[in-house]
């Protein structure tokens, strides 16, 4: 695993650039160097068996039950989390690791509790002032997180409606269909039947976006899901690496030079080592916290300033230049703005 090194900070205010609206946003930043720590680790346990049950046995020997969700998978799958200190420690929380949540259909991952250093990667040269100074962060809680982004269909079925302009039914079908000449109603008709079609997959495994923080929110207040805190998604990205993204580019990521101009199914690059897709690109994600510069200070299950005017958004998104797409990036955003490059993923607490 990675060792730990130990950075100086240095704190420079950084004007954002001019580009789109929400990439000029995507440029308000801090930064450091720093090192790794990968979740503590504990030898290796003998893992629950996978099976449909809504138990897992603990090393222990304790089992936990979760009302509110169904097991896909008790235990890691060595070939999906291929670390096996991450695995130990899945194993250790005694909980199961791939489960979906009964309410929404969403596929959730647990997440067990860690260490990490938060912020620049040592040697990212990409990276910008707003991602330092790379702090020490203790989550100590294991949580579930959505293996993919929010999909439209998942989005529609909670709030009534798809905001998505990359959508079957979206507005930019309809606009399509009516330059071909076809009526409004005839549009209408036409995007609805085929995204009938299309059910659970195309379009429709899309992310949602076109969502504001407060959208996100919304959704959340519905589901007893929540937006995982910043500090919990950069640790849930990272799965135990140092480096600024955790695979090549191309392969894990749906950005603004491989994208064609649009969302692309969740799920179709390759899976972090926590088995989580599309951390990096498609659409960016909501987080929980205000924006703000960071502390240098240690910091255990931090939750973000108590206040501010902008959430911050993570991940880069298919419409975002490389230097966005990265572990550590991150940019504050006005809660009430919607834009086709801004999606969510939702956490559920054991
Ligand atoms: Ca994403």
């Amino acid at each position: 695993m990675l060792t730990w090194c130990f950075v100086p900070l240095l704190i420079t205010a950084v004007v954002a650039g001019e580009r789109s609206a929400i990439e000029s946003a995507e440029a308000t930043t801090v930064q450091s160097g720093a090192n790794s720590k990968s979740p503590k680790q504990s030898a290796p346990k003998t893992p629950a068996p996978n099976g449909d049950t809504a138990k897992a046995k603990s090393p222990s020997g304790q089992s936990k039950s979760l009302d509110w969700a169904e097991v896909i998978e008790a235990a890691p799958d060595p070939a999906v989390v291929t670390d096996a200190a991450l695995r130990d420690a899945i194993v250790k929380t005694g909980l199961p690791w791939r489960v979906r949540d009964k309410g929404t259909g969403i596929e959730m991952v647990l997440i067990p509790p860690g260490e990490f250093v938060m912020g620049k990667s040592p040697g990212d040269d990409e990276a910008s002032d707003n991602e330092l100074p790379a702090h020490e962060v203790i989550l100590t809680k294991a949580f579930y997180l959505g293996r993919y982004e929010v999909t439209q269909q998942q989005y529609a079925k909670v709030m009534g409606k798809d905001p998505s302009r990359f959508s079957d039914t979206g507005e930019l079908a309809v606009d399509e269909a009516m330059r071909s000449g076809m009526t409004r109603k005839e549009a209408e008709q036409a995007a609805k039947k085929k995204a009938a079609e299309k059910q659970g997959v195309g379009s429709l495994a899309k992310p949602v976006e076109q969502v504001s923080w407060n959208d996100c929110d919304a959704f959340c207040k519905k589901t007893k899901l929540r937006l995982p805190t910043e500090a919990e998604w950069e640790y849930a990205c990272r799965a135990g690496q140092r480096t600024p993204r955790y695979g090549e580019l191309d392969e894990i990521a749906w950005h603004r030079s491989n994208s064609e101009g649009t969302t692309h199914a969740v799920g179709t690059k390759k899976a972090n080592g926590f088995g989580l897709y599309d951390m990096l690109g498609n659409v960016f994600e909501w987080v929980n916290d205000y924006y703000d510069a960071y502390s240098a200070d240690e910091q255990t299950n931090p939750q973000g300033p108590s206040s501010g005017s902008n959430r911050v958004l993570r991940g880069g998104s298919w419409g975002s230049v490389t230097d966005f797409v990265r572990s550590s990036y991150r940019n504050g955003y006005t809660p009430g703005i919607s834009h086709t490059k801004l999606g969510f993923r939702a956490l559920r607490t054991p």
